[in-house]
């Protein structure tokens, strides 16, 4: 027992986590024959129905991204039909994990332009929630904004960053600054707010409720606001974080985040569903939806 224990610690797994996959970069093959037709059923029912509910509401760089990518409804897209296109754009390709992966792993990959995508699919009876991305939030979700250069680039950033905050021990930081850009980020265009985050669009529920419910604040993107903003895991998020062009991350790709990590070290933290009157305040909400609901706040 006590060498196996230590077998364990030696790859940096929790006793009892998931076992390392075969490769040390936890990378899997697809193993796209094996997709059952009950699979690509829910593929096909996740789609369409974003497909009804995203025109007017998803940004234009996801709508041109998704556009150009061998991404339908009848199947669940190829991994190396993805990374063929992506890598021509933007020089990134997809790469299949059994599912969440440890941090270091993560952020390798993503430093080198791998985007790891969880294989599997959720079941029939999870089409509105599962705890874990599957390959409809991670391709659907987040490959067709890998193919804009500037997210592209912030997202490499991102897993240099993170590479960096863990040995800083910032990461909490660093992943609330993901949490409210790539995961659930809205972008103000000309003709009215979009999403660009990969967990709103790739959710027919919080497709809805980030932009069209009276409930969650909407705030300007401040770097060192989010940076001290808890968020949920387990529900709609409470405040949505607004860039007034997806052009900011490309700034943010290339700031030094170490004074802004030594300014918010110990300074006040915030509930996801404060408002500050320093806030750009783009529509204050109810919070009618979490009043409802009030649980335990997590991260
Ligand atoms: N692993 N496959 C996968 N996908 C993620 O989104 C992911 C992960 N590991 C760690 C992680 N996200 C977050 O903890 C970091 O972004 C902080
Ligand atoms: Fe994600």
């Amino acid at each position: 027992m006590l060498q196996q224990l230590k077998e364990t610690a030696k790859h940096g797994l929790a006793a009892g986590a998931e076992q390392p996959p075969g490769r040390p970069d936890w990378t899997i093959d697809q193993g796209w024959a094996n997709y059952t037709a009950q699979d690509h059923a829910v593929w096909k029912t996740l789609f369409e129905r974003q497909g009804r509910l995203l025109p007017g509401r998803a940004c234009d760089e996801f709508v041109r991204g998704m556009n150009d990518l061998p991404i339908g409804a009848d199947r669940i897209p190829d991994f190396e039909e993805l990374s063929e296109a992506l890598m021509k754009r933007t020089g990134w390709q997809v790469v299949a994990v059994p599912g969440l992966v440890p941090d270091d792993v993560f952020f390798e990959h993503l430093a080198n332009r791998r985007f790891p995508a969880g294989h599997f699919i959720r079941k029939p009876e999870q089409l509105d929630y599962l705890e874990e991305p599957d390959v409809f939030h991670d391709v659907f979700g987040h490959v067709p904004m890998l193919m804009n250069p500037v997210i592209a680039d912030y997202i490499q950033a991102y897993g240099h960053g993170g590479l960096r905050a863990r040995k800083l021990g910032v990461l909490e930081n660093l992943a609330r600054v993901y949490w409210y850009t790539v995961e659930f980020g809205l972008v103000q265009q000309p003709d009215g707010l979009r999403i660009y985050g990969a967990g709103i669009v790739s959710s027919a529920t919080e497709t809805v409720f980030s932009l069209g419910d009276p409930s969650p604040n909407r705030v300007r993107f401040d770097l060192e606001r989010v940076m001290r903003t808890r968020y949920r895991i387990d529900d709609f998020q409470e405040t949505y974080f607004v860039l007034g062009h997806l052009d900011e991350l490309l700034e943010l790709a290339h700031i030094d985040f170490a004074p802004h990590y030594e300014r918010v070290a110990g300074a006040a933290e915030y509930e996801p569903g404060q408002v500050l009157d320093t806030d750009g305040v783009v529509s204050r909400g109810t919070g009618q939806y979490h009043a409802a609901r009030r649980t335990g706040v997590a991260a």
